[in-house]
């Protein structure tokens, strides 16, 4: 079993985080690609990344895992505690309910943002949009304001534990610095959550 990554890349930092949460990041071996020198985009790469993305759990004989939440849902079978996935049917049917809205409605809107409008992104991003990124950053900011609400209901994301809900929402606000949008600075209920969970060992860079 080996995990490709790379570092500073929100979708590699989810599973990092979520295995340091376990305990279990420095057990694992690992491959650093650097996305900025195309390295994702060999033939080689493509062999166990198709979509030419990371992360990926290579797990041999060709079988691999190329989705963050799978690979991810993968660890927690092998490394069932601390729990970060439900415990029951219900549990984890919630957690994946927040987790997914967490990635759909906001990780995804500030990758639309940031992949059409910086020009860091225009050598990946082709062609850019400028207006995909304006319709990205006002569903952001959207986005962002019921997640808000949410956390002045619940200590966490999705209820009253942390979970991977609480990991992907972490990543998707670091992310969001790159556009300089910084939500906890003006929504309390977020501030108050990220004081909560960014002392946590296993959020740490
Ligand atoms: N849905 C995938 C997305 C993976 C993804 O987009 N990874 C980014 C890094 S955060 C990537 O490989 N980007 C390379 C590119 O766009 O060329 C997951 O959750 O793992």
């Amino acid at each position: 079993m080996k995990l490709y990554y790379a570092r500073m890349a929100p979708n590699p930092d989810r599973v990092r985080y979520f295995l340091q949460e376990k305990g279990v990041w420095d057990q694992v071996e690992k491959t650093e690609i650097s996305i900025m020198k195309n390295e994702h985009r060999t033939p080689e790469y493509r062999k166990i990344s198709p979509l030419s993305h990371v992360p990926v759990l290579e797990l041999g004989e060709g079988a691999g895992l190329t989705e963050s939440r799978a690979i991810c849902t993968y660890f927690e079978g092998l490394y069932p505690e601390p729990n970060l996935m439900g415990r029951d049917a219900v549990e984890r049917a919630t957690i994946e309910m927040w987790d997914r809205r967490i990635e759909l409605g906001y990780f995804m809107m500030i990758a639309g943002w940031f992949r059409n409008s910086h020009p860091a992104m225009a050598e990946l991003e082709k062609p850019q949009s400028a207006e995909w990124a304006g319709i990205s950053e006002g569903r952001a900011r959207k986005a962002i304001t019921f997640f808000d609400k949410r956390l002045g209901e619940a200590e966490y994301v999705a209820g009253d534990r942390f979970t991977i809900a609480d990991i992907t929402l972490h990543v998707a606000l670091g992310f969001g610095k790159i556009v300089k949008f910084k939500p906890w600075e003006e929504h309390a209920n977020l501030a108050a959550w990220r004081e909560r969970v960014s002392v946590r060992p296993g959020l740490k860079i």
